[in-house]
């Protein structure tokens, strides 16, 4: 039988640009290159994979936490060692590089098994915010710093940020931000739909721990077929969704070892002991 924890713990210690840290359920996953203000390199971008891939089969990850150190969440894809010095690069070389970014910044982060909270700390720009909107929910602070600047340097915001701002920020702000390049703070990323909601960055972790804390009550197999099903709905037709969640729903129920839904309506229509409406089932009994 395969250690899972173990095999991790190795991973984990010969990290470079990243840094993992357990607690109470929740992985604390902390892009980790302060002094270049976390910009994703290919290193970064090859170490997030292989911490993405070991949490998934990881107990102690219940939930995941994305941030950053210092004063950045991440200033966005590294200028000079992901894209000048790849320049003149052979084309596959190139294509391997940009797919690594790709692998973590989306295609995994974004069905990924567990819960995913963004905990946008600070800086936060261009490719930034592919992460930021594959993340489930996010948490901004006040004083973060957010940004496509991508036009402020002769580019538009390519990789899969033009896609990710269009799922989730207001059509207005989505083209007034692509266009100008201009910066904005915490609060206006809430209201135009980047984040969930955002905090005096003193509050940050304490509010990130206490949503972790909420996700981490639910039923995990339940809460894993339902954001899934979320994203997945997006492309699907009225008709295709519906057949698609009934499916999925039945698949949840014949998954679920704890019989959720059962312990549910057993305390609600037997016990009347929960209201379904204002409380989650107690899963011990
Ligand atoms: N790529 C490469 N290096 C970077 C990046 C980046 N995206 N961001 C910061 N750095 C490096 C700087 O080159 C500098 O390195 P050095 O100390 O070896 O000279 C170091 O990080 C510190 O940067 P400063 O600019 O000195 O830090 P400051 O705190 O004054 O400013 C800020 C921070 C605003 C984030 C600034 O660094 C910045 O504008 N970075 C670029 C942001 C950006 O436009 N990112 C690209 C988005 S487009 C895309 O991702 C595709
Ligand atoms: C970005 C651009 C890219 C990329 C990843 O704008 C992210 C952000 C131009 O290529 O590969």
């Amino acid at each position: 039988m395969v250690d899972n924890a173990a095999t991790a713990d190795e991973l984990f210690a010969r990290l470079t640009t990243v840094k993992v840290e357990f607690d109470e359920g929740i992985a604390w996953v902390t892009m980790n290159r302060p002094e270049k203000r976390n910009a994703m390199s290919p290193t970064l971008n090859r170490e997030m994979l292989e911490v993405l891939e070991a949490l998934e089969f990881d107990e102690r990850c219940g939930v995941l936490v994305l941030t950053g150190a210092g004063d950045s969440f991440t200033a966005g894809m590294d200028l000079k060692e992901y894209f000048r010095e790849t320049d003149n690069a052979p084309a596959s070389v190139k294509l391997k590089i940009r797919r690594a970014a790709g692998e973590w910044q989306w295609r995994k982060l974004r069905l990924y098994p567990k819960p995913t909270i963004a905990m946008a700390n600070g800086w936060c720009f261009g490719g930034g915010f592919s992460p930021l909107v594959a993340c489930d929910l996010a948490i901004a602070a006040d004083e973060a710093t957010f940004g496509l600047s991508e036009i402020n340097w002769g580019i538009i915001p390519a990789g899969t940020v033009t896609r990710a701002v269009a799922e989730v920020m207001n059509h207005r702000a989505a083209l007034y931000y692509i266009m100008t390049g201009e910066p904005f703070g915490g609060q206006v990323a809430r209201e135009t739909g980047l984040v969930n909601e955002s905090v005096p960055l003193a509050r940050l972790r304490e509010r990130t721990r206490e949503l972790a804390k909420v996700l981490l009550g639910k039923n995990p197999t339940v809460i894993r077929q339902a954001k899934n099903a979320f994203k997945r709905i997006g492309v699907m037709d009225w008709d295709l969704a519906e057949d698609y969640l009934a499916a999925k729903a039945e698949q949840t129920a014949a998954q679920d070892p704890e019989g959720g839904r059962n312990k549910g309506m057993k305390q609600f229509l037997d016990e009347k002991s929960i209201r379904p409406g204002l409380d989650t089932y107690r899963r011990d009994s």
